[in-house]
């Protein structure tokens, strides 16, 4: 066998530089402050949205930051557009507004428009003239005049649940589990057992802690829980779970604990085994029907998911995802929810499975935080620790509204809901301050807000209740009669509701075609990528619909540039250009080891020859070099074959049945006699020429060859294509992109590239 057969035409080396992040929100102005579009003004937030344009470019006054405020039906602004009144107060000779603007001179002049005007309810007299106005529950129809019954129900928080409008009124009612209040409007859990209360859970610098929702300590308390920021808990099982953090990332643990009648017990704590670094996790959220373990990382910058015992993880999205922040679930719709304050900052949905990826949420958001989920009425809330608001949407992330904004809350992290009140941990002064409180807000009312309790580095919360983690009757990844989960042989995770599900696989392994079993897959048509920051690279089957881990992903890599595959001995063959080594690992994870050290400096390419058994490499540090060394023993047997006259070598392939490497230069400052070229030579060295050179060539790279149909391939990072040649002809033609050969895999890559 040998390696062609393995890498098809479309197997390109994909990279991803990724420079430091860049995306935190802008620097220069002070968290008390709110920073200009124009990215230099500074100004306090206190003059954002107040109507006056104090940023020279009257960016704190945009509608992308400042909702338009708007009168309830059948009221009318005051001169002071966040006031309203009545339109029966207009022109009653009481002054109304404080500015007296329902009152004057106009209200005489205007008056007798109104008698005409035809109102079918009543007529108020505006500084516009005469405007209709209709019976509590009714609205002015379209034409101004007649009225309509109003539908109080398109009103966010006309009641706490469930709304029903009817002609002239409304009628709000609460789901299975809830007591209708004597309010009419609001919903209290009910509690069982009853002396079951509703409490927080809140992790901290200290440990879990455990308060009534009024802030009072409960009895419970976690202790001596490390640097804890992420923390879930599983109602049904009693237990709560947290991430330990530790200095590093074989010091950081899943741990899960009961807490039964919730009495904390030491001896009850238990690691949970994951495969995945845990390390860089910012939050977690537990699939409470599963009791599969989500987890957001926003340095690796993926969402993941693990099984309930550890065993098996797999990657739910890792594309597009910059700095991901809070995850919150809805199992039994299948839904899974995200901030993500990258590049561009947002909400986004996908279903618990990854698939359906959906954006919610991406204007007038900066910094997105904390997310939680009203379950019953299908609202997404978040925190914004930048704007300093939470906001709502629903699932489809239409219907937006703004709960409170303002200095009150400064730096929201944990956030959940429960009943009419929104919990968060708040931090007074950013992240420096470890002193953070727990604020609680009514969600209908932000008037009706209070500190529920302060302590050290206040991390996740969430409000432990029955109804926060409903059941439902049965679910698509119950245990089969041998005791896997939804027949899935590795994990299952549900879907686009709790009755689908999808099978994936643990690394190394892919489904078979049953859906369900997992098997080692025959390594054939497959896509190794290193991504920068931190350095990764996997494998996966680009044919595949679910992106099964190929491999053992090699992990803990500075940044790795450079890879090749060994098809023979499954060495998978990398340079990581910061840390100046080339090293190989098995694709089943074992035999990690550094071959080559001293002499490495920026290598760019790696080609295995997979018939002599010797590895080739670029290195455009200094001495721009391509050598080559045994596969074994590479350190005694490297040897430099061409040195110099080149200007940035970079990918290398080569083709030992005819005896030629292949390599692209590129040229940073292109002129008409110094192009990007794709050169050629004997693979001792000798014979070195130019193979292909032109206007059209900048930056090639990701060489790759398909030897019996005697045909190169590569990508141009500067010209975003994929570009192919016949060897015997010379002939070029850019690779059309289609539904059977995709380019996209590549494509973000190569843009990505850019931004070295
Ligand atoms: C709630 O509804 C009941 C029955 O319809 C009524 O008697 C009561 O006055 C209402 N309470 C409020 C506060 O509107
Ligand atoms: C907590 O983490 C620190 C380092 O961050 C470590 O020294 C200490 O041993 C850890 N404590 C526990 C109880 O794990
Ligand atoms: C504490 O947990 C252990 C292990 O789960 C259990 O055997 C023990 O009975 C528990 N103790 C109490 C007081 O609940
Ligand atoms: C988890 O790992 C630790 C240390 O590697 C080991 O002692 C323990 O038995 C493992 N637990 C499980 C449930 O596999
Ligand atoms: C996306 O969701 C819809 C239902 O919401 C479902 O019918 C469809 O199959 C899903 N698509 C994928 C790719 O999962
Ligand atoms: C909102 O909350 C405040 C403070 O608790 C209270 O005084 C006010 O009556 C509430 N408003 C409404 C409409 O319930
Ligand atoms: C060059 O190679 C291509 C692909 O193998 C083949 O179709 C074509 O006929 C060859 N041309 C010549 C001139 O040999
Ligand atoms: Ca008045
Ligand atoms: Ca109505």
């Amino acid at each position: 066998m040998t390696n062609l057969q393995l890498i098809t035409p479309m197997f390109f080396w994909v990279f991803f530089f990724l420079g430091p992040k860049s995306d935190d929100p802008p620097k220069t102005c002070n968290p008390k402050q709110f920073a200009c579009k124009d990215h230099v003004t500074c100004i306090s937030k206190g003059w954002r949205c107040d109507g006056e344009k104090d940023c020279p470019d009257g960016s704190d006054e945009s509608p992308d930051i400042c909702e338009p405020n708007q009168c309830p039906v059948n009221e009318h602004s005051c001169l002071d557009l966040d006031v309203c009144i009545h339109m029966s107060k207009l022109c009653d000779g009481v002054s109304d507004c404080s500015d007296g603007w329902d009152e004057g001179p106009h209200c005489r002049e205007k008056a007798p428009e109104c008698t005409s005007f035809g109102c079918e309810f009543h007529c108020g007299v505006t500084h516009d003239g005469p405007r209709c106005y209709c019976r509590t529950g009714y609205e002015v129809a379209a034409d101004g005049k007649k009225c309509k019954d109003f539908n109080e129900c398109s009103v966010y928080g006309t009641c706490s649940q469930t709304c029903t409008n009817t002609e002239g009124s409304y009628t709000c009612s609460c789901v299975e589990g809830y007591l209708l209040q004597p309010d009419n409007r609001s919903c209290k859990a009910k509690n069982e057992p009853v002396d079951r209360l509703p409490v927080l859970l809140i992790a901290n610098l200290h440990g879990i802690r455990c308060t009534s929702l009024s802030g009072s300590a409960s009895r419970l308390s976690v202790p001596h829980t490390n640097q804890t920021m992420a923390m879930d808990f599983i109602y049904a099982e009693e237990t709560v779970c947290w991430i330990d953090v530790g200095d590093s990332p074989a010091a950081t643990q899943l741990k899960c604990t009961s807490i039964q009648d919730l009495k904390a017990n030491s001896t009850s704590i238990r690691p949970v085994n994951i495969t995945l670094s845990l390390h860089h996790v910012e939050q977690m959220a537990i699939d409470w029907l599963t009791g599969n373990f989500y987890f957001v990382d926003d340095v690796d910058d993926r969402v993941f998911v693990c099984n309930k015992n550890g065993q098996t993880c797999v990657t739910l999205l890792d594309q597009e995802l910059h700095n991901p922040k809070g995850i919150a679930l809805d199992p039994a719709m299948g839904k899974l929810f995200f901030t993500d304050y990258g590049s561009t900052p947002r909400v986004e949905r996908c279903d618990m499975d990854g698939q359906n990826r959906t954006k919610l949420v991406d204007s007038k958001i900066v910094f997105p935080h904390g997310i939680t989920l009203d379950l019953v009425n299908r609202l997404v809330y978040w925190a914004d620790a930048y704007l300093d608001y939470i906001e709502v949407v629903d699932y489809e992330g239409k219907n937006r509204h703004t709960i409170i904004q303002g200095l009150l809350i400064e730096h929201l992290y944990g956030l959940t809901v429960f009943e009419n009140y929104l919990y968060a941990t708040n931090s007074e002064e950013g992240n420096l301050n470890p002193k953070t409180s727990v604020i609680r807000v009514n969600r209908f009312n932000s008037s009706d807000f209070q500190v529920v309790t302060r302590l050290d580095r206040g991390a996740a919360l969430h409000v432990y209740h029955q109804r926060r983690q409903p059941q439902v009757r049965s679910h698509a990844c119950a245990l089969d009669q041998f005791g896997k989960p939804g027949s899935c042989s590795d994990i299952c995770l549900l879907s686009n509701s709790h009755k689908t599900r999808t099978c994936r696989c643990r690394s190394g392994f892919s489904l078979g075609s049953d859906g369900k079993s997992c098997k080692k897959p025959e390594h054939e048509l497959f896509l190794v990528y290193g991504k920068g920051r931190p350095g990764i690279i996997r494998g996966m089957d680009m044919n595949a619909k679910v992106p099964d881990e190929y491999m053992i992903p090699i992990e803990n890599l500075m940044n790795p540039r450079a890879l090749d595959f060994h098809a023979a001995s499954e060495f998978i063959y990398f340079a990581d250009a910061t840390s100046y080594i080339i090293g190989r690992q098995k694709i089943d994870g074992t035999e990690r080891d550094t071959i080559l050290k001293d002499g490495i400096h920026t290598v760019e390419g790696i080609a295995v020859d997979w018939i002599g058994g010797n590895l080739y490499w670029t290195d455009d540090g200094p001495k721009k070099s391509i050598s080559v060394a045994r596969l074994e023993k590479a350190s005694q047997t490297r040897r430099t074959l061409i040195e110099g006259k080149m200007s940035h070598p970079r990918a290398i392939v080569v083709d030992p049945q005819h005896g030629w490497m292949y390599w692209t230069d590129w040229e940073e400052d292109p002129t008409e006699s110094n192009r990007g070229k794709i050169k050629k030579a004997w693979m001792d060295g000798s014979h070195h020429q130019v193979f292909l050179t032109s206007k059209t060539v900048l930056w090639p790279n990701g060489l790759s060859l398909d030897i019996p149909q005697g045909i190169l391939y590569w990508v141009d990072a500067y010209y975003d294509r994929i570009e192919m040649v016949f060897l015997n002809t010379t002939e070029r033609k850019v690779w059309e992109c289609s539904h059977n050969k995709p380019c996209s895999p590549c494509r973000g890559v190569i843009i990505n590239s850019k931004k070295k």
